[in-house]
């Protein structure tokens, strides 16, 4: 597979001849390195950031990003407009996005929650912003203002204080513009010139200059994930994130009504990624002619990209899983819980029932992934790796933490504090008994 005569093709697994294992074998992520050995080299990165602050910062981003110029390791807002020049077309893009994406997520504030128990007892929730953000965008093979629209735009509408927006400069030590706008449009306080595990430790502790945060969402590679994972288990740093990470992967389940343009260029859209992004076909009773258009379109499409290199690379560990009917492609695509899920099928529509774990679903053929990844409003930073079993992709919810509170009148107290006195009994927490009983006038 990756590389037949020169073609980029992906392996073929036809369920009905394999053995389950060799199935649920496939669908196994490729096994990533190993997280000790990748902490190991971070520990000491957070280490140097959390003692020695802004030098620290300062000369790992010397180092990793060559940016030697660099004499302050953040840009404050306001940015200034001859570092966010952008072409009148971007500009539009950028806005089209920004709207959608607001939108859609302006419309996931929840309403407070009101319920008596027992009458008397009023027990309530709500939610608040969590105060400051640390956003980490990818630098990498690719620029990525669409990811600090999609970790930018709910902070900013979850109404949280400060927005720290972190990213690695490029050598010269300026920041894409694209990023620069989308960090005023949200209401960035800062950017942080800096990647990897050296960002990650300087918002979870901040710096002389550097904001310490709250939270830090964001993708990342595996030392940006290893950072993440430290920090939110270290108290000293009291700092929460959003959500473990790995490579980018998506799933799309095709039957004989999809067309192989389309289904192609689905897969290739995720496998120009990164040589560790994994797609996944699943064919619903397709026959070999069928097997063979997709094909031919992958190849083709493939080397016509500028970036069939990484392409290639990730179509060596991708692969065509043949199935006899929907329930059995949907029953393989729970189980692997892909990060994107893309239906082009008949009756679409339909089939999203029978979806239990996926980070964000497209659906139909006039829905490619990459609306999602840009325009649509959906959010494109999801869970990955098989932590759709269990992870929601980032949404409003991830700005905000939930309140509850309880208000009881003194008759409520009457009828819930026979429970609660017993309860403290059995408990021997004779204060929390007395607590009740003092205030009722009991023994
Ligand atoms: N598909 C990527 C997001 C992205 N695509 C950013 C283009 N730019 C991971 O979900
Ligand atoms: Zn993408």
């Amino acid at each position: 597979a990756g590389l037949q005569d020169g073609k980029i093709t992906m392996k073929r697994f036809i369920t009905a001849e394999e053995s389950p294992e060799v199935v649920q074998n496939a669908l196994q992520r490729p096994s990533q390195k190993s997280s000790e050995q990748i902490l190991g080299i971070c520990k000491p990165i957070i280490e140097a950031v959390r003692t020695r602050g802004d030098a620290a910062v300062l000369e790992y981003t010397h180092k990793f990003e060559k940016a030697t110029s660099l004499t302050s390791p953040v840009l404050k807002a306001p940015f200034p407009e001859s570092m966010m020049k952008l072409a009148p077309e971007t500009i539009k893009a950028i806005d089209i996005s920004f709207e959608n994406i607001r939108k859609f997520h302006a419309a996931q504030q929840d309403q407070p929650l009101v319920v008596e128990t027992m009458p008397g007892v009023v027990c309530s929730r709500f939610s608040r912003p969590i105060e400051r953000v640390g956003l980490y965008v990818p630098g990498g093979t690719a620029v990525l203002p669409s990811t600090a629209l999609m970790l930018g735009v709910p902070a900013m509408v979850a109404g949280c204080k400060k927005i720290v927006i972190a990213s690695p400069p490029r050598a010269d030590g300026s920041i894409t513009p694209e990023i620069v706008y989308v960090a005023h449009k949200v209401g960035a306080e800062s950017i942080v010139l800096a990647g990897g595990a050296q960002a990650v430790a300087a918002m979870a502790y901040g710096t002389e200059s550097i904001s310490k945060v709250d939270k830090i969402l964001g993708p990342g590679n595996q030392f940006v994930t290893a950072a993440k994972m430290f920090v939110s288990n270290d108290t000293n740093a009291g700092v929460s994130i959003d959500m473990p990470a790995g490579p980018s992967e998506v799933l799309v389940v095709a039957d004989a009504t999809a067309n192989p343009v389309f289904v192609a260029s689905d897969l290739l859209s995720q496998a120009e990624h990164g040589v560790d992004s994994q797609v996944i076909l699943i064919a619903v009773d397709l026959n070999e002619a069928q097997l063979q258009a997709i094909e031919d379109e992958l190849d083709r499409q493939a080397n016509a990209l500028p970036r069939v290199d990484i392409v290639r690379g990730a179509i060596a560990h991708s692969f065509t899983l043949v199935v006899k009917n929907i329930e059995e492609a949907m029953h393989y695509s729970n189980s692997y819980a892909p990060e994107h899920l893309i239906l082009q099928v008949q009756n679409a529509e339909g089939v999203v029932e029978l979806v239990q774990n996926a980070g964000s679903v497209f659906v139909g053929p006039w829905t490619p992934e990459s609306v999602g990844d840009y325009s649509a409003g959906v959010n494109h930073s999801l869970p990955t790796y098989g932590y759709a079993k269990q992870y929601s992709g980032v949404n409003l919810g991830s700005y905000v933490k939930h309140i509850t509170s309880s208000n009881l009148t003194q008759e409520g107290l009457r009828n819930v504090g026979g429970a609660v006195m017993e309860l403290a009994r059995v408990e021997e927490l004779e204060a929390h008994r007395r607590a009740v009983s003092l205030r009722l006038g009991v023994a």
